[in-house]
């Protein structure tokens, strides 16, 4: 049995890997004690090596390590002749762990001599960053997991945590039955999270500084300031009270949108609760004025002095499982390995000793948005992109795209093909996790090692040595030297207390000296651990003590500077997650139990609105922004505020016709942290008109080839009409990529691929019918074609099959009665189809039964939306208990807790 940690979120739960292959939660891990959520609880059905990539490639085709690494190593180096270090960039990830993050950052900073190494911790943690070094001088999270369960009141600000930190917010509800904590969530949305609290304060997107500062203000008059803690420990705190501008809860609400009965019961919460804890997420960093959020409910928490105590103290949730490892080898542009700074000489002189650094960096490099531009600008002429998919997941995806096939040269390290790996001059197989060995850090400081219990597949090797090989091939040997990443560990734990003498808190110098059989032993550890600490760390700055030169903390001002600008559009584009991916689904896109809960992307907007602009429940409707336009089903919700629209981030043009969300997100970014605003891009809505609906299953490929053409010109018959489709497109007018011609998501399924369709043109007819029909369906050349069509009622109907077995399957119809169920048709592909049984398969009718089930809410053990409201309804369940003992919905990971209540509530409940 081999320990190890989940590689998904920041909560950092411990993970055991049996014999078996079974992938159990780690009862003996302090972060989850036995507890996984649906992602972790899904583990083993990810590990499928099948679509892996397992040589390394240049230029489309397989070569040697030896000649990827050498051509790496040779571009870079020539680039930095020509054009100087400024001319490269690496932009690695939270993915990435401890050790190989250390060596990416120590080669770009101390030897290349550029800042240009970004990561997309960019997106997701760097107003946190810079809002912590702001108030303690360091980037530090002062609190620890415990808080959770001792806080008498729990603040969730843009924190979708059921969903996003599943295992903790398990932890909070446990200690809620216990203990009765009270919890508070600040969204916009009604969110899973929300339907868990005490009190939902639905405030209008980017109003939290003026919240926080309403907050400050009512603190203040009430007289709840701290004033003995905060003389000693605190400065700047009228500035910042002033900043916050007068109580006035009226106003306040105002500005939130909120009513004020909803904001006074709030303060008065706050303002009475000692224990009280703000956890916060991406609804205030990802924000133009995130950094502003941060200190805005920093400053709360000074100012109370309830800081670094049981049960409080303001908790940055970090996303990823190493965006705080990150941090502390310094990945970000802006930062230096172990929390050393750029503008203290001290730092940059111990750091070039330490390193013997030819070349340390003398500036930062650029932060992920500018950096990109720079390579489309082409002052970037070499970029390697490690463990992220900027292709998707950075805002104006489009743009980014042209910068890197204009970029003369790319490298891409990732386990799997994605949106980015298409633009790469030189691939790279990564090992993935359960191959990997070596550190990360979750939320509360606490390292926890990753340790490999199967081999990778064909030649994928883990990201450290790619940069150590790369550092040596660039004529470095001595400086990345290293055998083993507990050989990495340990420098990067000896950097950290070089000169150190408790000026930086990040110091892990009591781990430096092990040898390689303590590193494989090692046991989760929280920081700081001085050399001779002879306990973890645990809570900070109770009694001030902050990383500033006078040893106080700043309390910064935080003036309300209004609302998102809407640009002229009607609507807010707020992105996110949903429950059961991970971002761009390389690895949660592979398991069909995780593809059950939401199928598809869909846009969730208010009722009112939609029928305000002619929007259909479930048709398709169009999000326009300045940077560009995404289609997706719509999803009508009273849980989401009038004007503001909700996308997921996950899917990717692997997924779905329309691509990634981040092809219509705004790249705004905040002023002080370069983090963009992914939560508030203006939109405009417009319905779009469906003009046939189909299903499409096949047994192998994974996404339509988007630039396949559907329609050609009709005057010849050729046998090999796909091919002669594809190499036509001069020689007609009317051709049409795929996405012109319908809407198309993929859903893995347990037999294959599904794929939903949705005309947004003219269903085809005649012979553009026909070579629609083999687009879509890809016939493999001995295949057995069958079909059924009815022009006049609009539907066509085709089987292939090879050898007998159903290989895939089409059903288009005008009319979406006209398709069968999906339930019907699934589990049939890849059967055995007798000569009797074909006519009944173009019926559309399979074995299973054809009752539609609504979405999967429990993934662990199937169950769906329908079958827990029938059963709560014939059995008069009233409690989730009750529910699992019937069904088993809820009694695994949990994670579906929050929805069996919903589901609950709503049966008790008739819509009026
Ligand atoms: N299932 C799942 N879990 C994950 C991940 C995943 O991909 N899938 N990714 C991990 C990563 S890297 C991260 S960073 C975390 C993110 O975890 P979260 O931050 O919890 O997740 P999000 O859905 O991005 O955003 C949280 C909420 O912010 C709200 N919000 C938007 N604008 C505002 C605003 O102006 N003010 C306030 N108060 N709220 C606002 C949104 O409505 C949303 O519900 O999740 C981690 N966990
Ligand atoms: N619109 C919008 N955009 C967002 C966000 C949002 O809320 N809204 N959230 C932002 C946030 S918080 C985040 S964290 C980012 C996440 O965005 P990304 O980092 O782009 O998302 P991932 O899909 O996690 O990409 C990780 C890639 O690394 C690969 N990989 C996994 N393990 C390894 C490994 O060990 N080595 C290597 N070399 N590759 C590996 C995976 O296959 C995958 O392709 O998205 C950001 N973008
Ligand atoms: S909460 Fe879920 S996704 Fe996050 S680390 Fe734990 S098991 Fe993994
Ligand atoms: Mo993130």
């Amino acid at each position: 049995m081999i320990h190890t940690a989940c590689p998904y979120c920041g909560v950092g739960c411990g993970v055991v890997a049996r014999p078996d292959g079974a992938i159990a939660a780690d009862i003996a891990h302090p972060a989850n004690r036995g507890r996984l959520c649906s992602k972790g609880a899904a583990l083993a059905q990810t590990l499928d090596d099948s679509g892996r990539l397992t040589q390394p490639q240049i230029g489309g085709k397989p070569a040697s390590w030896d000649d990827a690494l050498g051509l790496i190593a040779a571009k870079f180096r020539r680039t930095i002749e020509r054009h100087g270090p400024d001319s490269v960039a690496f932009y690695v990830s939270g993915q990435c762990l401890t050790e190989d993050y250390y060596v990416a950052n120590k080669l770009m900073k101390g030897f290349i001599g550029s800042g240009n190494i970004d990561t997309n911790s960019r997106l997701c943690m760097a107003s946190s960053v810079a809002g912590h070094n702001r108030a303690f001088g360091e980037d530090i999270v002062p609190g620890v997991y415990e808080d959770w369960e001792e806080a008498d009141l729990v603040v969730l600000v843009g924190s979708n945590a059921a969903w996003c930190h599943p295992v903790l917010h398990q932890r909070l509800l446990a200690a809620k039955a216990a203990r009765g904590t009270k919890i508070v969530v600040l969204d916009p949305r009604r969110t899973a999270t929300a339907e868990a609290a005490d009190l939902h304060l639905p405030l209008t997107i980017g109003s939290d500084v003026a919240l926080f500062n309403g907050l400050l203000a009512f603190l203040h008059a009430a007289g709840r300031v701290d004033r003995d803690w905060t003389a000693r420990h605190t400065a700047g705190l009228g500035a910042a009270i002033a900043a916050a501008g007068p109580d006035d809860i009226e106003e306040t609400a105002a500005r939130c949108g909120l009513d004020p009965e909803l904001v006074e019961i709030f303060f008065e919460m706050f303002a009475r609760t000692e224990r009280v804890m703000t956890v916060y997420s991406q609804g205030v960093n990802q924000s133009s004025v995130g950094t502003d959020k941060v200190n805005a409910i920093v400053n709360c928490h000074l100012a109370t002095g309830r800081i670094g105590r049981p049960g409080m103290g303001p908790f940055s949730v970090t996303g990823q499982p190493n965006a705080m490892g990150g941090r502390e080898v310094g990945g970000l542009a802006n930062q230096l390995a172990a929390h050393m700074k750029f503008d203290d000489p001290a730092d940059r002189d111990a750091l070039t000793r330490f390193w013997q650094a030819p070349a340390l960096t003398p500036k930062p490099g650029l932060k992920a948005v500018e950096l990109f531009e720079a390579v489309a600008a082409g002052k970037i002429q070499a970029l390697w992109i490690v463990a992220t998919n900027p292709a998707d997941s950075l805002p104006r995806a489009d743009r980014v795209r042209s910068a890197l096939s204009a970029c003369p040269f790319v490298a891409v390290s990732d386990c799997w093909p994605t949106d980015t790996s298409v633009y790469a001059d030189v691939v790279l197989p990564a090992a993935a996790w359960g191959e990997k060995d070596g550190t990360v850090t979750n939320s509360e400081r606490r390292i926890s090692r990753q340790r490999p219990f199967r081999p990778a597949p064909g030649e994928a090797r883990p990201d450290w040595w790619m940069f150590a090989e790369v550092g040596r091939r660039m004529g470095w040997e001595a400086a990345f030297a290293w055998e083993s990443p507990a050989a990495v560990f340990r420098e990067h734990a000896a950097l950290s207390g070089f000169e150190n003498a408790g000026r930086r808190v990040f110091d892990i110098g009591a781990l430096a000296d092990g040898d390689d059989a303590a590193y494989d032993a090692m046991q989760p550890v929280r920081w700081p651990l001085p050399a001779g600490a002879t306990q973890e760390g645990g809570r900070l700055f109770a009694e001030g003590g902050f990383p500033t030169p006078d040893g106080k903390a700043r309390c910064v001002p935080t003036p309300f500077q209004g609302l998102p600008d809407r640009g002229g559009h009607g609507f807010l584009l707020n992105t996110g997650r949903v429950r059961d991916q991970w971002h761009t689904m390389t690895r949660t896109g592979l398991a069909p139990s995780l593809m059950a809960h939401t199928p598809e992307p869909l846009a969730t907007l208010h009722p009112a609105d939609a029928a305000a602009l002619g929007i259909e429940p479930n048709a398709l409707v169009r999000l326009s922004t300045d940077e560009g336009e995404v289609v997706l089903r719509a999803d009508l919700r009273h849980t989401q505020r009038r004007g503001e629209v909700f996308a997921p981030m996950h899917w990717t043009d692997l997924f779905a016709s329309t691509g990634p969300i981040g092809r219509a997100v705004s790249a705004r970014v905040d002023p002080v942290s370069g983090q963009p605003e992914t939560k508030a891009t203006p939109v405009s809505l417009s319905p779009v008109a469906t003009h046939f609906h189909g299903l499409l299953l096949r047994r192998s490929g994974l996404a339509l080839n988007r630039d396949a053409f559907a329609f050609a010109p009709v005057s010849q018959s050729n046998p090999l009409l796909d091919r002669a489709i594809q190499t036509s497109a001069d020689s007609a007018s009317d051709h049409r990529a795929l996405p012109d011609i319908c809407h198309w998501v993929r859903v893995p399924v347990d037999t294959g691929q599904l794929f939903r369709l949705t005309g947004l043109r003219a269903m085809p007819t005649g012979d553009d019918l026909d070579r629609f029909a083999r687009v879509l369906l890809d016939p493999p050349p001995a295949a057995d074609w069958i079909e059924a069509a009815d022009p006049a009622r609009g539907m066509l109907r085709v089987a292939i099959l090879v050898d007998g077995v159903l290989e895939a399957c089409l059903f288009l119809a005008r009319n979406p009665v006209g398709l069968p169920s999906e339930a019907a048709v699934v589990p049939i592909l890849g059967t055995a189809i007798p000569d009797a049984g074909r006519a009944r398969l173009l019926a559309g009718r399979g074995d299973a039964g054809t009752m539609s089930e609504g979405p999967r809410i429990c993934a662990c053990f199937a169950v769906s939306r329908d079958a827990i409201r029938h059963a709560a309804v014939t059995h008069r369940l009233r409690s989730v208990a009750e529910i699992g003992v019937r069904l088993r919905a809820g009694t695994n990971c949990g994670s579906c807790i929050p929805e069996i209540e919903e589901i609950l509530r709503d049966v008790r409940m008739p819509a009026s």
